[in-house]
């Protein structure tokens, strides 16, 4: 098996901007702090590269003040990538700047041209399929409309439901191999992952469902150690990082890069 949904050699961040104060997020719980977000950044953008990878580093875009959640404007897989037409209005404007670099990257990129919407955080690669939860941010039409396109490059695409109240569909799961999936239990009793190996967060640490598999590690938000423990006595690679003032924002470990192996003409 290729391993495709989790070996990468490619990952793109952007930095946080002094604007993260106006940053979405559906319950303040305070303004993030600027400095410790970017210390927090960079204990990620480390972790990512010490697995060898090579990362392209952005620079803070002031006017979207989200924009430190690359993930939400791009799906990049190996045979191409896809621009993503993010659903709350203060994004729709992000995949601007992230076009030239995936260009880049992979020459020609694909674009969902609306009237539907989708977010990256919604989509879920596998090894075996894309899912795609709809939410307040990915409607039907946008999920057609990535359908179509991903399909032209063999995969199957299903759709998914996030759970009500939860931003993302990755927000409540991440893919830790082939087989395996984390998910809070509330998403899991959905039935979304029948035939995958399912591991809970523990109760009470919902919040770090959203953790990534990148090559060899596990990168999850610090603060949560049943789960954590859990994930290292299954034999993970476990990397702990802060994720305080992203968390302000809604934010986990996906939201912040775009993990990818760009084809080799690219
Ligand atoms: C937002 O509401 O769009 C941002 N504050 C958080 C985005 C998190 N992204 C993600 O889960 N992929």
């Amino acid at each position: 098996m290729s391993k495709r949904s989790y070996r990468f050699s490619h990952a793109i961040v952007r930095k946080p901007s002094s604007s993260i104060n106006r940053g979405l997020r559906a319950v303040d719980v305070g303004e993030p702090d600027l400095e410790l977000f970017l210390s927090h950044h960079q204990a990620y953008t480390s972790a990512l590269r010490s697995t060898g990878a090579d990362e392209t580093v952005l620079e803070p875009l002031e006017a979207f003040p989200d924009s430190v959640f690359v993930e939400d404007a791009a799906l990049c897989l190996c045979e191409g990538a896809i621009l993503m037409r993010p659903g709350a209005p203060s994004r729709l404007g992000e995949t601007v700047g992230m076009a030239p670099v995936l260009e880049g990257l992979y020459g020609e990129v694909q674009v969902i041209e609306g009237p539907g919407f989708v977010d990256g955080g919604d989509i879920l690669v596998t090894e075996r399929e894309i899912l795609v939860g709809q939410s307040a941010r990915t409607d039907r039409a946008g999920i057609e409309e990535l359908r179509s396109l991903v399909s032209h490059w063999g995969y199957d695409l299903r759709e998914v439901q996030t759970p009500q109240g939860v931003l993302h569909f990755k927000t409540d799961c991440s893919l830790l191999d082939e087989e395996t999936i984390l998910s809070t239990k509330r998403l899991a009793d959905s039935g979304c992952f029948e035939g995958y190996r399912v591991l809970h967060t523990a109760p009470g640490e919902e919040a770090c469902a959203n953790a990534i598999r990148f090559n060899d590690l596990v990168l999850m938000p610090e603060g949560f150690p049943k789960t954590a423990g859990l994930l290292m006595d299954e034999g993970y690679d476990v990397r702990l990082i802060g994720n305080s003032e992203a968390a302000k924002l809604d934010g986990g470990m996906s939201c912040l890069s775009l993990r990818f192996t760009p084809p080799a003409s690219g």
